[in-house]
This record gives C-alpha cells, sequence and structure tokens, in this order.
C-alpha cells in the first residue's frame, strides 16, 4: 500500500505471499463468515430501525475486515474494551445472535436488562465491556484494566478499540502514556474510518496519520490497511504476543472506511463527497477477501450462497425470538445495581412485588 501500510492483499488482487499468516483453511473461511454475518445483521438491523422495531443502530458496514480480523486475533482469557462498531467480535466470542438481538430490543434475553442503549452490549462471561457512549474513555480504562493484569502477574491482554476521532480525547493521551510508562499488556486499536460523524480525517488532526503518534509515547505505531482482513489479523496478532510476553502496549491504525452514515440518525449525503465515496466503496473489504478466497479454491459461488443464505437465515431467527421474548422482569430493576439493596430501594422493590403478586401490575412497571 506504499507510505509504511501494511498490506498483504491488494484491492487489485496482487498477494504479498511471505505475510500471509499461520492460519488453517477452516480459519481463514470462518473469518470470511464472521465478515458476512456482520454485514447480513447490518442491512437488517438499519431496515428495523427504519421500521420502528429498533430505536437506533450504528453499523460496520466497510469496517469489516479490520473489526473481524482484529477480534480474530484476541485470546479467550483476553479483555476487550470497545469503541462504536465492534459487536461482531462479540458475537466471535461467543455471544449469542439472540442475545444480541434482545440487546437491541431491550428485551428479557438482553443480559444488560434493557439498560442501555441499543448497540452498547456487553458481556462478563465473553470479556467484553459495554461500549462508552462519551468518546474516548475506554481507552484509559483499556489501559486500566491491562495495567491491573500486569499487577496481579497474569496473561491477558487488553484491547482497547477506538475510533479516529477519539484520538483527539485527552483519555487517548493518559491511556498511551501511562500505558507505555508501565509497560501494561494492552493493544490500541484505532480504526480510522475517515470520520467522526461529519468530521473528517483531515480535520482531526494535522498529523500524517494516528500510528505515526505512538512514537511520542514511546510504544509501535503500526499502520495496516484496514480492509484487508489477513493484514488486520497478522498486525493484531503480532501486537498482543508482544504484550503477552510482558514487552508493552502497541498503537495500531486500521485505515479503512465507514460506508454508512455515522448511526441511523445520520445522513452522510449531506456532508460526505460522491466521487471520494465511491472510490472508497471500490476498496470494499467483503469483496476483496472473496476474490482471495476464490482464487485459493476454498471458496466456491455455491459455498458463498450457503454462508450468505446462512447469515441471513441466522439473523431472521434471532430477530423473531427477541421479538416475542418478553420485556425483562420489573425484579431486574433492583438487580445489578448495588451487592446489597439500600432500605428505601428494599421497601420499593417488596411494594412491586406485592402489587405484582396482588394482580394489579401485569409486570410492567407500575406508574
Ligand atoms: C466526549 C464526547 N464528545 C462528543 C460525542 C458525540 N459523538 C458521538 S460519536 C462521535 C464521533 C466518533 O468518531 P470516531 O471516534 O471516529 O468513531 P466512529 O463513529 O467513526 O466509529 C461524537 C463526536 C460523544 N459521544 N462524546
Ligand atoms: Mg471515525
Amino acid at each position: 500500500m506504499g507510505n509504511g501500510v501494511l498490506q498483504i492483499l491488494s484491492p487489485t488482487g496482487e498477494i504479498e505471499k511471505s505475510l500471509l499468516p499461520e492460519l488453517t483453511d477452516d480459519q481463514l473461511v470462518d473469518l470470511y463468515r464472521h465478515m458476512v454475518r456482520v454485514r447480513a445483521i447490518d442491512t437488517r438491523m438499519l431496515a428495523l430501525q427504519r421500521q420502528g422495531r429498533i430505536g437506533f443502530y450504528g453499523t460496520c458496514r466497510g469496517q469489516e475486515a479490520a473489526t473481524v480480523g482484529s477480534g480474530a486475533a484476541i485470546g479467550d482469557q483476553d479483555w476487550v474494551f470497545p469503541a462504536l462498531r465492534e459487536g461482531a467480535v462479540l458475537l466471535m466470542r461467543g455471544f449469542s445472535m439472540e442475545q444480541y438481538m434482545g440487546q437491541l430490543v431491550g428485551c428479557a434475553l438482553d443480559p444488560t436488562h434493557g439498560r442501555q442503549m441499543p448497540c452498547h452490549f456487553s458481556s462478563r462471561e465473553h470479556h467484553f465491556v459495554s461500549l462508552s457512549s462519551v468518546i474516548g474513555t475506554q481507552i484509559s480504562q483499556a489501559m486500566g484494566a491491562a495495567w491491573g493484569a500486569k499487577i496481579k502477574g497474569d496473561k491477558t491482554v487488553v484491547v482497547g478499540y477506538m475510533g479516529d476521532g477519539a484520538t483527539s480525547s485527552t483519555d487517548f493521551h493518559t491511556a498511551l502514556t501511562f500505558g507505555a510508562v508501565h509497560k501494561v499488556p494492552a493493544v490500541f486499536v484505532c480504526q480510522n474510518n475517515q470520520w467522526a460523524i461529519s468530521v473528517p480525517f483531515s480535520k482531526q488532526t494535522a498529523s500524517d496519520g494516528i500510528a505515526s503518534k505512538a512514537e511520542a509515547y514511546g510504544m509501535p505505531g503500526v499502520a495496516v490497511d484496514g480492509n484487508d482482513v489477513l493484514a488486520v489479523y497478522r498486525v493484531t496478532r503480532q501486537a498482543i504476543d508482544r504484550a503477552r510476553a510482558g514487552e508493552g502496549p502497541t498503537l495500531i491504525e486500521a485505515i479503512t472506511y465507514r460506508q454508512e452514515g455515522h448511526s441511523s440518525s445520520d445522513d452522510p449525503t449531506r456532508y460526505r463527497d460522491a466521487d471520494v465515496h465511491e472510490e472508497w466503496m471500490k476498496k470494499d473489504p467483503i469483496r476483496r477477501y472473496r476474490t482471495y478466497l476464490e482464487l485459493e479454491g476454498l471458496v466456491t459461488e455455491e459455498l458463498d450462497r450457503d454462508i450468505e443464505a446462512e447469515a441471513k437465515a441466522a439473523v431472521n431467527e434471532a430477530i423473531a425470538v427477541a421479538e416475542k421474548s418478553p420485556s425483562p422482569d420489573v425484579s431486574t430493576l433492583f438487580s445489578d445495581v448495588y451487592a446489597e439493596l439500600t432500605p428505601a430501594l428494599r421497601e420499593q422493590a417488596e411494594s412491586v412485588e406485592r402489587e405484582n403478586s396482588d394482580g394489579e401490575a401485569d409486570g410492567a412497571f407500575p406508574l
């Protein structure tokens, strides 16, 4: 790709064979399955939002390689502090599609009991912390968790994601300063998708990129073609191995593109240049990877059709299950907040329970 940006698969089909990561054929096809699945989810979710069936959604469209490639390199024992678009990483870690849809509709299947805004997935079991609506805060939380792991002496690595916009936050400075000084086992992955809502990357920083900022903090900075899933996997894997070996944090800049609006509340045609958009669309990460897999004989037209059909069917089934699921039980209003309820909350909880058992309420909060 030039300019020190690592690339293994070029958009025009060239392959840098010496850099191919060591992955089995099944693992290579699995990466593709995950990319196709998140695209199928995103397409349906935007449609559901327009139909008023979910309140809000932000897609990962165009960023599937950066998301899936980095996610595949993270170990089960590691922890993930996501930014806005890494829901697919949680699915890759075993979160079910029903829970994913359950979070979006806020039903009883949602592990956070409908308390969080849609898309703010989290699961302790899967070592995946809720994204922070407040941009950037997760970067210093990730650093702190990694520092904790180092103090405890376990072999956990913490991956902190961020967007390009988050690199202008004070947390970026805090996290990278502390992280490098204390050599914490963290990997900071910046998905530079060229936009922070309507602010273009050219207005985000006068630096020549994000990766180069790492030098000033005293850690390696790696720029990678974020639309090349194999290159992203390779650099993330190296950074994670390095962190686990006690050699400290790495900053990765995955250079990619947000193909959709910022969220379901945004209209990017109001601020984006159509020609630049078209150029980026030609670099679509899924198309590029499929071409490679076809060339290698790992995906045929028929298998490709099956993978897409399976993904769509799984999404539809999960939507049906989540939409039929009841609301979170009213008792969940009182759980997960305090280890022991305060006297005032206990009184309220008992009163809700009494009203429920008297048949005065039907499970909805009695207002
Ligand atoms: C501290 C803070 N400032 C502003 C916002 C409003 N806001 C939400 S998303 C966003 C842009 C984020 O851009 P980026 O970090 O590049 O992530 P992307 O959406 O491109 O994935 C902004 C400014 C916020 N949520 N928090
Ligand atoms: Mg961005």
